[in-house]
């Protein structure tokens, strides 16, 4: 194919603003932000209150500029065309002075014919971006529309224009309104007859699957006996079938018989096969050609009725699945500068937690094809939604329905094959908010002009592309009853935000009975260290001038206060507040998963409020923006488990119940050791119920016990352990108090450090304590935060290896520090 990249490097200056800006060098793809960071412009914008000091960067037209001449190939060529894959946002596109385009959605790709406007030898190609808050301000004055949060930490307007909404704001970002070219940008011959592949269903039948594959070419006026078209399969970079085609198909059918089929990692491998259809002439030259590689797997949502109303249980192959996520947001305020690495660490840190599910959220963008390439590879499946949140939209006016129509099909175009997309979902939250966005007066769309879009423009679009997914109108949804009570418990998802955002205990979710959850969550603080790099010496509290405003939740820092009097003591100093933050909010997610898992198959999934952080703050990310894994996501490892015990408190005192939850296809024997011990470290009672038949696919209480004895509750605790041939696979902790009336006594933690065996670049720390250590952690702060294992229970007698990548001299000139639930109350306890 005939190709001219203009990536690279471009300049850049600004227009009609105080602050005259000139010769940046800017990357492409890139955002302005980043050129003015690059050219030591601007500082940070993530550093204590520099993002309050860039407003004028988004109130600013940015003028974005290079001169190319053009390839020798495209010389005498008829028909060239400019093709952008992002632009954010508004802009207009000049190509030697002369318009040739104006743009004004991040998400659509856009195509100009050039030809006429190039030059062989000197070309000036010119992109004006323009400010958007005039465009937002004449919109809203039209008919203005809501949104959730704006005054707060939203700035008003975003649902106004086609651009991640969430750049203008969140409850966990920063308002860095910036502009700039977010994809490639090429040139293209388009003289030549174009092949794409439009759309691939999939049958699958008894040891096969039948592949039909949708296409779309440009034949121009080419003479059919001179051509012909041809379908190739390939596995593992082999072609395993070959079809030739009518010239006149649009449309062509294969079968694979015994197909490897894809799988989620926790179920199976992950076969992709490349379809690829060529358009060649009489002497084999390919003209054109087009390809996409896919997974051969089925995936449905059910929903049928059952006894507590309708299920909503995602089957792949199959089989019934419970989901186990979180949701993610963009990995950084300014996307473009994420490398495809970013991408691969936060895939591989989900699969590493055991979760099969991520749901990517509809205030952010469409990803880059790195996330759907590595979770297709990885064995990740993703909940994609449109990118629509917590606003009212214009979905009445012309022109916008057009404008985002175009959008839908670009991204689902670009986006259909992959085996991890498991579900289109038209908006976040609209529906829940529906007292605030839809319905009668001022500010709100009607019933019917949210309905028209929702329920009938945007499937019917999706559906023209993609036959096999299901489309979701909103998350969440209540397909039955009532769609005012989105979060009706007995049908489609949820989003329960009664504790955080409602202060109810994190008990509370035990009342639940909700079929699928697909957003809770509840806000920590990150990393320590990471904050120290963005705060001033001075601000080094939670509720400086620059923390306030690394915390965007206007309940924040009160809500997390307030459940820490709740469950623990004040911890002695701002380090030891950080981190047990995170402890309280593995805490609030293991409360909530445990209860969702043992009442599987009425709840069948859960995602929790949310994997990652776009910059430096407090959020309810398990994994901060620099890749710490907060405490949250080694509690991920153990609460998603695909076998997990857990001992929940009875009504009956000194009593409780053991459950069983088995994600695995097959049946597993196991042996139950449960042991009730005193804070000095003795076993005051033992039980072992041995060789314990588990089902597959089931969730079981597997024994009641009753302790038939009197016990200090403060100075008691319960703990099991399940082990399949004698390993322990999953164990779980039950206190009798809120942590901080325990009677801890100083575990006296020591450790050793030696380099693993057959891998020098590992280290082992290896730790022992004298009483038992609750929530022990490693605190390295110079090392990224992600351990084999962290935020771990020590008992007496155990020798628990974490594994550090890190050789061992690196190591050791760190400074390591080894904390637990003991050192957070006593300063001199704190090393
Ligand atoms: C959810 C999300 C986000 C928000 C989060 C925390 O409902 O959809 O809008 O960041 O709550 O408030």
């Amino acid at each position: 194919m005939n190709i001219q990249k203009l990536d690279g490097i471009w300049t850049c200056y600004s227009l009609n603003n105080s602050t005259e800006v000139k010769n940046l060098i800017a990357k492409v793809p890139g955002s302005i932000h980043e050129a003015l960071i690059d050219n030591k412009i601007i500082e940070d914008p993530y550093y204590s209150d520099n993002e309050k000091k860039q407003m004028w960067i988004g109130k600013t037209d940015w003028i974005y500029e290079r001169s190319f001449s053009l390839d020798k190939n495209f010389k005498g060529v008829s028909n060239i065309s400019l093709n952008f894959e992002g632009l954010d946002t508004l802009c207009d596109i000049y190509l030697n002075e002369e318009l040739i385009g104006v743009c004004d959605n991040q998400f659509r790709r856009w195509k100009f014919d050039v030809t006429n406007y190039l030059n062989e030898k000197e070309n000036i190609l010119k992109i004006h971006f323009k400010q958007t808050y005039d465009y937002i301000k004449y919109h809203q004055k039209k008919r203005y529309l809501n949104a959730t949060g704006v005054g707060q930490h939203r700035i008003d307007g975003s649902n106004r224009i086609r651009k991640s909404q969430c750049n203008y704001g969140w409850d966990w970002g920063p308002m860095c309104v910036t502009c700039g070219i977010t994809g490639s940008i090429y040139l293209e011959d388009s003289s030549i007859p174009k092949i794409e592949i439009k759309e691939i269903k999939q049958e699958h039948r008894d040891k096969c699957v039948k592949l039909s594959v949708g296409f779309n070419l440009e034949k121009l006026n080419l003479h059919k006996d001179n051509y012909y078209l041809k379908l190739d399969i390939s596995l593992a970079g082999r072609v395993i079938l070959t079809k030739k085609i009518n010239y006149k198909a649009s449309m062509v059918e294969i079968e694979i018989i015994n197909p490897k089929l894809w799988w989620t990692h926790d179920l199976g491998d992950q076969h992709l096969y490349n379809v690829s259809i060529s358009f060649l002439n009489k002497e084999d030259e390919v003209i054109s050609y087009d390809e996409r590689r896919i997974g051969l797997r089925k995936i449905e949502l059910k929903q049928e009725i059952d006894n507590w109303g309708k299920s909503f249980a995602f089957y792949l192959n199959g089989i019934p699945i419970f989901i186990k996520g979180a949701n993610w947001i963009p990995a950084d305020t300014f996307p473009t500068r994420l490398h495809k690495n970013d991408y691969m660490y936060l895939v591989d840190s989900c699969i590493d937690v055991n979760m099969n599910m991520i749901r990517v959220w509809g205030g952010g963008i469409y990803e880059k094809d790195y996330l759907y390439d590595f979770c297709d590879q990885k064995g990740l499946l993703i909940w994609q939604d449109l990118m629509f949140a917590c606003s009212a939209y214009p979905c009445f006016e012309y022109d916008w329905v057009e404008n985002v129509s175009h959008e839908i099909k670009d991204q689902v175009s670009r986006l259909f094959h992959h085996p991890s997309i498991a579900l289109w979902c038209g908006n976040n939250e609209i529906e829940q908010i529906n007292d605030e966005l839809i319905g009668e007066g001022d500010g709100k769309m009607n019933w019917n002009e949210y309905c028209q879009f929702y329920d009938n423009i945007v499937p019917s679009i999706i559906s023209q592309i993609d036959k096999d997914r299901e489309y979701w109108p909103s998350s969440p949804h209540t397909p039955d009853g009532n769609r005012l009570e989105a979060n009706n418990p007995r049908s489609g998802d949820a989003h329960l935000w009664e504790v955080w955002h409602g202060r109810k205990p994190f008990e509370w979710y035990r009342e639940s009975e909700h079929r699928f959850v697909s957003e809770f969550g509840f806000q920590s603080f990150p990393q320590p260290s990471v904050l120290k790099d963005f705060l001033k010496p001075y601000e080094r509290n939670i509720n400086s001038y620059g923390m306030d405003l690394h915390q965007r939740s206007p309940i924040g820092n009160d809500a997390i206060i307030q459940y820490m009097l709740s469950w623990f003591q004040l911890p002695h100093n701002i380090t030891m507040t950080f981190w047990l933050s995170q402890i309280l909010q593995g805490l609030a997610m293991k409360f909530a998963i445990d209860h969702w898992r043992r009442s599987k198959p009425r709840c069948m999934g859960t995602l929790y409020w949310q994997l990652n952080d776009c910059w430096p703050a407090a959020s309810w990310s398990s994994i901060d923006w620099k890749g710490n894994w907060k405490a949250l996501h080694y509690f991920a490892k153990r609460f998603y488990n695909p076998v997990s015990i857990t001992a929940l408190e009875s009504e009956d005192e000194n009593a409780c119940s053991i459950w069983v939850v088995n994600d695995h296809l097959n049946k597993i024997k196991t042996d139950i050791v449960c042991n009730l011990m005193s804070l000095d470290g003795d076993i005051i009672w033992s039980k072992t119920v041995s060789n314990k038949l588990i089902d597959s696919l089931s969730s079981t209480m597997v024994e009641k016990i009753h302790f038939n004895m009197n016990f200090d509750s403060k100075n008691t605790f319960f703990n099991v352990t399940l082990l399949e041939k004698n390993t322990p696979i999953s164990s779980d902790t039950l206190f009798f108090e809120r942590p901080k009336y325990l009677d801890l006594k100083n575990p006296k933690i020591k450790w050793e450090i030696y380099s693993m065996k057959n891998d020098k670049s590992k280290t082992i720390l290896e730790l022992s304590c004298e009483t038992p250590a609750f929530w022990v952690w490693l605190d390295i702060p110079d090392l990224l935060n992600k351990f084999s294992d962290n935020f771990f229970h020590l008992f007496p007698g155990e020798k628990k290896k974490v594994i550090i990548d890190a050789h061992k001299e690196d190591l050791s000139k760190l400074d390591i520090k080894i904390h637990s639930l003991y050192s957070c109350r006593f300063e001199n306890n704190v090393d």
